[in-house]
C-alpha cells in the first residue's frame, strides 16, 4: 500500500476515530459549562468573545491528539492572536506540516455565551495541505457529522447528501455577520441586501461550521461568509464536498486551507449564487 492509501491509519489508530473521540469528549464537557462559564474576555471588540470554555476545550483536544499522534502539527483558534494577519501567519507557519490538525474548540462562541443552542466543535485533519478527515459535533442535538476524503460523509451513521433545489428562488441560504465592523460587516450587509430578495429565505445562526454541516446534510441549500479562518472552515468544507456539494471561495476559486471568504452549496445553485453575489460588487 502506498503512502496516500495509508494516510488514514498510523500504528493501527484511525485518525477519524481519534477526531470523533476528541469532538465528542470536548462537546460533552462544553455542555456542562453552558450557562455557568465565569470568565469572559473580549478579543478585538465587544462582538468578538472568548471564554475559558473555548480555551479548556482546545486544551482537552490538543492533549488528546498529542497523546495519539505526538508528531502531528496542531493549529487551533485559541493558540492564535486575534485578527486576520495573525491567522494568515499561523497557517503559513504550519504550511510544511505533513499531518496538521485544525481545530475550532467552540464554533459559535457568541451563541454559547448567550445560551443560544447553535454551536459546535470542529476538528479537521489535513495531509500535506489537503483535508482528509472532517468532524463536526453539535453537543446540544448530539449530532456528529463525519467525513473522510473519498469515503463520503455521515450523520447519525447515515450517509449525507446535499439538497435538490435547482434555483436560488427555492433555496434556503445561510450567511454570517462578520465581527469586523469596520471592513467586513458593511460588505456583508451589501451582499445580504443583494441576495435576500433572490432566495426563499436567509438564515444567520452564528456558527459557520454548523451551517456548513447543515448544507452537507441537505438542511440548507447553501452558505457564504467572508473573513473566516481555516479552523472555521476545514471540517465543513470536506463534509460538503463528500456530500456531493460544491466548495469554493466567494470568487469561485477552488477551496484551499487559505480561503477566508467561503461559499458552499448543493452544487446546483452554485453559479447562480456566485453571480448574485458578484452583483453586490463588494470586491472583498
Ligand atoms: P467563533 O464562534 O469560533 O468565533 C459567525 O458568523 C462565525 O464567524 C462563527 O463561525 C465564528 O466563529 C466566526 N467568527 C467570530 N469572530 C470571528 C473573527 N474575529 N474572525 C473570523 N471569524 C470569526
Ligand atoms: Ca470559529
Amino acid at each position: 500500500m502506498n503512502e496516500e492509501n495509508n494516510a488514514f491509519v498510523v500504528g493501527g489508530k484511525s485518525f477519524t476515530a481519534v477526531a470523533i473521540n476528541c469532538a465528542a469528549k470536548a462537546g460533552e464537557w462544553i455542555t456542562t459549562k453552558l450557562g455557568n462559564h465565569s470568565r469572559l474576555e473580549l478579543k478585538h471588540s465587544s462582538h468578538d468573545l472568548v471564554t475559558e470554555v473555548d480555551k479548556g476545550s482546545e486544551r482537552l483536544i490538543r492533549n488528546l491528539i498529542g497523546t495519539h499522534f505526538p508528531h502531528h502539527s496542531f493549529l487551533g483558534e485559541e493558540g492564535v492572536e486575534p485578527g486576520p494577519e495573525a491567522s494568515v501567519q499561523a497557517l503559513e507557519d504550519v504550511s510544511d506540516a505533513e499531518y496538521l490538525w485544525i481545530v475550532d474548540p467552540i464554533d459559535g462562541t457568541t451563541n454559547f455565551v448567550h445560551g443560544f443552542p447553535f454551536f459546535c466543535v470542529s476538528i479537521a485533519l489535513a495531509y500535506k495541505g489537503e483535508v482528509i478527515v472532517g468532524v463536526i459535533y453539535d453537543p446540544i442535538k448530539d449530532e456528529l457529522f463525519v467525513a473522510e476524503k473519498g469515503k463520503g460523509a455521515y450523520v447519525h451513521g447515515k450517509r449525507m447528501g446535499v439538497s435538490e433545489e435547482k434555483t436560488l428562488r427555492e433555496s434556503l441560504i445561510a450567511t454570517g455577520l462578520p465581527t469586523d465592523q469596520q471592513y467586513a460587516l458593511p460588505l456583508n450587509l451589501k451582499e445580504i441586501a443583494c441576495i435576500a430578495p433572490e432566495v426563499r429565505n436567509l438564515r444567520i445562526a452564528g456558527s459557520a461550521a454548523l451551517h456548513m454541516a447543515y448544507v452537507a446534510a441537505g438542511r440548507l441549500t447553501g452558505f457564504w461568509e467572508i473573513g473566516l479562518n481555516s479552523w472555521d472552515l476545514a471540517a465543513g468544507a470536506l463534509l460538503v464536498k463528500e456530500s456531493g456539494g460544491t466548495v469554493t471561495s466567494t470568487q469561485g476559486e477552488s477551496y484551499t486551507l487559505g480561503v477566508r471568504n467561503i461559499m458552499v452549496t448543493n452544487g446546483h445553485i452554485h453559479d447562480e449564487l456566485l453571480h448574485a453575489l458578484a452583483k453586490a460588487d463588494t470586491k472583498e
